[in-house]
């Protein structure tokens, strides 16, 4: 266990020597090891934090889970009323919602569990409003749903700093670098000509967690930052869209630049919509299920026409053996090849192995034993 406001005073002491001390060669490797010991005292309350909360009891249904992420009074609840028909209580003042409350929303065939939480409010990284219940929730789904008052719109921000504190990684994916440990050389970097930290840098950060040797190869450009979360390995990436709900209490010009300032910001969807008006709501719904990355597969038996009506409906980049898992796990040995026509076919009736990966919108044809 760890004493989260001594803790947090030291990171605030560390932070301090940090900005006060001059970047340059000589302090290059005294900086990294300042940031990676701020973020193993972060990860110490993180963890201490998840270990407290009971978690709320909920089971993960359908093809995939959103979860709703806002200020307490954004509007979450007529939000998830909206979207699934739930009536999950409404009222003018904060912290209505003390539970989660699941729906689920039917969009292209696909059975998209939605789940309405207590509102999280700043501090939720050190524990406040029972925020580690929340956070729970949070980490299991498969995309965040914000739920920004328009007229406090200021507050997503503070929200996205919350869940970063608490290692939740918003719009961002692991960085494509490797570690491979060696039994001695020291510490190595393989730049491949990106833009990534000294090698003293790197060195520092890696000694902070007991690494002394090894080889690290980068990909791609790579902050210091990130590399701190790569060698720690306890963050999760999520996708989010912003539902920037009550436009109707605001003019359509300060909408539009909100909306601007909120993409160039964070990068990701924004979709203005009035929960209580019902505006945009259709489209909100388009956004969060391409935010998915969900597919649909449509079956033709060998002789006849495919079923247009009701789709398979997938992750992207699941192969034929996927699809036949969804089908029925036990027929699985039983599949030999397929035949495809659609978006991942070369030509109409392509016949293919259990190992091709499909698309949305395919139509094939399984052929067994
Ligand atoms: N004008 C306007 N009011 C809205 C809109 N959506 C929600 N509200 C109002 O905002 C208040 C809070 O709505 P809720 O749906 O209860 O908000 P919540 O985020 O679930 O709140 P907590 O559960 O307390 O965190 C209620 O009075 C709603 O009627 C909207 O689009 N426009
Ligand atoms: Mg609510």
């Amino acid at each position: 266990m760890v004493d989260k406001s001594a803790a947090q005073k030291k990171i605030d002491e560390l932070q301090e020597q940090y900005s006060k001390t001059k970047y340059n060669k000589a302090t290059n490797k005294y900086l990294g090891e300042l940031r990676a010991k701020i973020a193993k005292i972060k990860h110490a309350i993180e963890s201490t934090s998840r270990k407290a909360g009971t978690g709320y009891s909920v089971r993960k249904t359908g093809n995939a889970t959103v979860v709703f992420v806002g200020f307490p009074n954004a509007g979450k609840s007529s939000l998830l009323k909206a979207l699934t028909g739930v009536d999950s209580k409404v009222a003018d003042y904060a912290f209505t919602t003390l539970d989660v409350i699941p729906g689920m929303l039917e969009y292209n065939g696909a059975k998209i569990q939605m789940l309405d939480l207590p509102g999280l409010i700043q501090g939720a990284h050190i524990g406040k409003g029972g925020s580690m219940k929340i956070i729970s929730v949070v980490r299991i789904a498969d995309l965040i749903l914000f739920v920004v008052d328009i007229n406090t719109y200021g507050n997503l921000y503070q929200l996205i700093d919350e869940l970063n504190m608490l290692n939740i990684r918003v719009n961002r994916r692991k960085p494509k670098m490797r570690l491979e440990i060696t039994k001695s050389g020291g510490v190595n970097v393989e730049a491949n000509g990106h833009l990534v930290p000294k090698k003293d840098v790197v060195a520092g950060v890696l000694n902070e967690f007991k690494i002394f040797n090894g080889e690290v190869i980068f990909y791609e450009n790579v902050t210091e930052d990130m590399l701190i979360d790569f060698v720690a390995d306890n963050c999760v990436y999520m996708r989010g869209v912003v539902a920037l709900n009550k436009i109707d209490t605001v003019g359509a010009t300060v909408v539009d630049a909100i909306t601007k300032e909120i993409e160039a910001k964070t990068g990701m969807t924004v979709m203005p919509i009035s929960a209580k008006m019902f505006s945009n709501i259709p489209e909100l719904k388009k956004d969060v299920f391409e935010s998915l990355d969900l597919i649909r597969v449509y079956l033709k038996p060998k002789e006849g026409n495919p079923d247009m009506e009701k789709p398979l409906v997938l992750d992207k980049n699941s192969t034929v053996i996927d699809v036949v898992k969804k089908i029925n796990t036990k027929l699985v040995k039983d599949a030999r090849f397929a035949y495809v026509t659609g978006p991942s076919s070369k030509f109409a009736n392509q016949r293919v192995g259990v190992e091709h990966i499909v698309k949305d919108g395919d139509i094939v044809t399984i052929i067994f034993d």
